[in-house]
């Protein structure tokens, strides 16, 4: 299997991440792509591709053009106006308060994001702008007639809306490439996240949508990040009704009651007559991970890849969580390598 990956990557390197009242180094770093690529390498996984540049345009058909101008412009308006630290959003628009963009900086943080986790400094707009271009250059090989492949994304995506950033994430680089499916011809595209947590974005850019299929598996919204998405009522809305399936886990959850949920999520996308699959591939499942409470182990990795690679469609993944450096290189390429036979 082809793995895309940008060495821009490491344009993001934050050094605050706002968690239990302290700044701390941010869980989402630079070793954790190049973990994952060192595993991609020493297992002979395949070719190593470099991105193509797409510009802008495939990532506005997701995302608005004043959110973008945000992202492009954000630190450097930051800088502009004096501030010492990286850009964090504090204050957001509560429950009576007025939605609209504000010309402050500080009134604008908030107004574009959902979360207070995800710093913004020099080269995140780059890296971000990398993340897409890789998730796109996966997209066209696959839709070049590649089986499948392996899109190395950082920053990750799933939890970035049309116009919201936080989650570790800014630019939906699942969202972009099933789009581009779409924009391609592909008539039915299904995005299974298999990320600890709820693919929020995603859910909400093709919520109200038919051909789209999105489905998530992650931990119980009730208790962990997003906190405010991703319960298991949200079917969609519209025309997209029945097209978006949330299945919610509990504090504990090893690999023989989350594979249900994976056997469930594969029919709903065999009854949907995917034409193409986006799996937004977060590895803080694992029972290691430092912020997260399923109990994955390292060989069920090559179980989901090869329970994927059964459904017989096109594939893209693309690199979303999974915080535990020293296994995330194993387990992600487990994957892969489970969906090529291994067992
Ligand atoms: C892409 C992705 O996986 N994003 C996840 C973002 C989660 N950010 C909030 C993390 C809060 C961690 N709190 C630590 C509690 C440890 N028990
Ligand atoms: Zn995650």
């Amino acid at each position: 299997m082809k793995t895309v990956f940008s060495p821009l990557h490491n344009r993001r390197d934050v050094k605050t991440e706002l968690d239990g009242g302290l700044l701390i180094a941010p869980h989402e770093k630079p070793s954790r792509a190049e973990t994952i690529l060192a595993r991609v390498k020493s297992q002979a996984l395949g070719e190593i591709v470099e991105p193509e540049e797409f510009g802008l345009e495939p990532i506005k058909r997701v995302h608005t053009d004043n959110y973008v101008a945000f992202l492009e412009n954000c630190w450097r308006e930051w800088q502009a106006d004096g501030k010492q630290g990286e850009a964090i959003p504090v204050f957001w628009a509560g429950r009576g308060m007025r939605h609209r963009e504000p010309k402050d900086i500080d009134g604008r943080l908030g107004y574009y994001s959902m979360g207070a986790d995800t710093s913004i400094s020099e080269g995140t707009w780059e890296a971000a702008c990398a993340s897409v271009n890789v998730a796109l250059t996966g997209q066209k090989l696959v839709a070049e007639g590649e089986r499948a492949v392996f899109a190395l994304c950082r920053p990750p995506g799933h939890h970035a809306h049309a116009d919201l950033f936080g989650g570790y994430c800014f630019f939906n680089n699942a969202a972009i490439a099933a789009q581009a499916f779409r924009d391609l011809g592909y008539q039915r595209v299904a995005v299974l996240d298999v990320d600890f947590h709820h693919g929020n974005g995603t859910q909400s850019i093709f919520y109200h949508r038919n051909d789209v299929l999105t489905i998530s598996l992650h931990g119980d919204p009730d208790l962990v990040f997003p906190h405010f998405l991703g319960f298991e009522d949200e079917t969609g809305e519209g025309e997209g009704e029945g097209y978006n399936l949330n299945i919610v886990y509990p504090p504990g959850t090893p690999f023989s009651v989350w594979r249900q949920g994976l056997e469930t999520a594969c029919r709903r996308i065999a009854d949907f007559g995917a034409d193409a699959l986006v799996v937004p591939l977060g590895v803080d499942t694992f029972e290691d991970d430092p912020i997260s409470f399923f109990k994955l182990t390292s060989p069920d990795y090559l179980t989901l890849g090869q329970r994927l690679a059964q459904l017989g469609l096109p594939t893209l993944f693309t690199m979303e969580g999974g915080y535990d450096v020293d296994a995330i290189g194993v387990n992600a390429v487990n994957v892969m390598q489970g969906f090529e036979g291994k067992a």
